[in-house]
């Protein structure tokens, strides 16, 4: 190269120069007295603690769905998943207003120049920009599946999942590298208590409670969707849209389903069977069996949680039928022919809960036919997706 090669270090030291001095002057005009470290920390202790209460809940929920063999979850108190799932979608939306205050308040760190210093600097850029995108959709996603609208194609539990995963591993890698700083601020926090405020501080309160307040806002919403009666304002609205008998929201109806009146007529059989014994009980069979009430909660993956009584035979009396083993899975089947949640597995300790069970009436009438008529399954801390309707076969793993 030689003398080629000095005059395009020349250029490019010429290039970087101007680069920088432009990248300078950007992150002057960006300035603010709250674009500061300080509230950076302050937001982002929230923000991180609020993803770490997300991702946990979230795990929870998906081990309720899909169980792991080797971690059988004990059946918890019935209203443990409403309370769980409830504070997954509370938290997960009073972070946006979080998460939007924090991409702003580090907006001009942009503008850093040189952009990148050394490898480790370049992987940590890289697992930063990882961060923001996935700390954008994980959210995004969540908040669009609980007013069920669906601008995607792809599945909305396994990417918000995954996406989960790739948000919290590189949330440990921020966290580490910013572990210093985070440790000073903390302890420059403790010292401040003691000295007096500046103009910048009165501002920068005002800043956080400015987020504080929206993020209450969202918080409150999401607690409205979750905790109050069907009506104008609740977001369990868009499911009573199509009727919501007996006082409970109804996520897919019967027609949504395609079943049909006559799929659900006196010749309705549900089968129960294990490998060697199979039996085919009707209607007024399941009815002639000893009935139980429970009250017990649905509580919606959405967010939402509404309590219902239920009777019906309990699921263990229907597999001592059939004489199935006490630490069977249990796999029902749903007469369903269109759309997710028409097969569903139970572990075995749901099975035997004394609470469980393929329920007959609801809140004292026959089920309707959008509840799951002739015969759904009610039980104890379930995620609602897995409370199958429309009940046709119970088979014995
Ligand atoms: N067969 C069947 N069962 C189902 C569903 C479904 O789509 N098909 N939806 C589930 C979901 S997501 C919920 S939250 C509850 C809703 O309760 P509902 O019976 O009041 O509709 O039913 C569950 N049972
Ligand atoms: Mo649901």
């Amino acid at each position: 190269m030689g003398e080629d090669g000095t005059a395009t270090t020349s250029v490019t030291e010429r290039l970087s120069t101007v680069l920088g001095e432009r990248f300078e002057r950007v992150r002057r005009t960006l300035g603010s007295p709250l674009r500061t470290t300080r509230t950076a920390v302050v937001v982002g202790r929230l923000l991180g603690a609020a993803f770490v209460i997300c991702f946990l809940t979230g795990v929870y929920s998906h081990l309720l769905q899909d169980p792991l063999p080797w971690l059988p979850l004990a059946v918890g108190p019935e209203h443990l998943y409403g309370w769980t799932q409830g504070t997954h979608v509370v938290v997960g939306s009073l972070l946006v207003p979080l998460l939007l205050a924090k991409l702003w308040v580090v907006f001009p760190k942009l503008f850093t120049w040189p952009a990148i210093r050394s490898l480790p600097h370049l992987l940590e850029r890289v697992s930063l920009a990882v961060l923001v995108a996935t700390a954008l959709m994980v959210p995004i996603t969540g908040i669009l599946n609980t007013l069920q609208w669906y601008p995607w194609v792809f599945s909305f539990r396994r990417t918000h999942f995954a996406l989960s995963w790739v948000l919290i591993g590189a949330l440990a890698v921020h966290i580490a590298v910013h572990l210093p700083l985070i440790a000073r601020q903390w302890r420059a926090d403790a010292e401040e208590k003691t000295s007096a405020e500046d103009g910048r501080d009165i501002s920068r309160r005002g800043f956080l409670w400015g987020v504080g307040g929206a993020s209450a806002l969202f918080g409150v919403a999401a607690a409205a969707h979750t905790a109050t009666p069907i009506g104008p304002f609740s977001l369990k609205e868009p499911r009573s849209r199509i009727g919501s008998p007996q006082d409970l929201p109804v996520n897919r109806s019967a027609r949504q389903a395609d079943v049909t009146p006559a799929s659900v007529d006196a010749t309705w059989l549900l089968t129960l069977g294990t490998g060697a014994t199979a039996l085919a009980l009707s209607r007024t069979d399941l009815e002639a069996l000893p009935q139980h009430s429970e009250v017990l909660p649905m509580s919606c993956v959405e967010g939402w949680t509404v309590d219902a009584t239920w009777t019906g035979v309990r699921l263990r009396d229907l597999l001592a039928l059939v004489s199935a083993p006490k630490d069977a899975t249990v796999r029902f089947r749903s007469l369903q022919r269109r759309g997710a949640f028409g097969a569903t597995t139970m572990p075995a300790a749901y099975a035997q809960d004394p609470r469980t069970l393929v329920a007959l009436r609801l809140n004292g009438e026959e089920l309707d036919l959008d509840h799951g008529y002739p015969a759904r399954v009610i039980a104890p801390g379930r995620p609602g997706a897995l409370q199958t309707k429309w009940l046709t076969s119970i088979q014995v793993a």
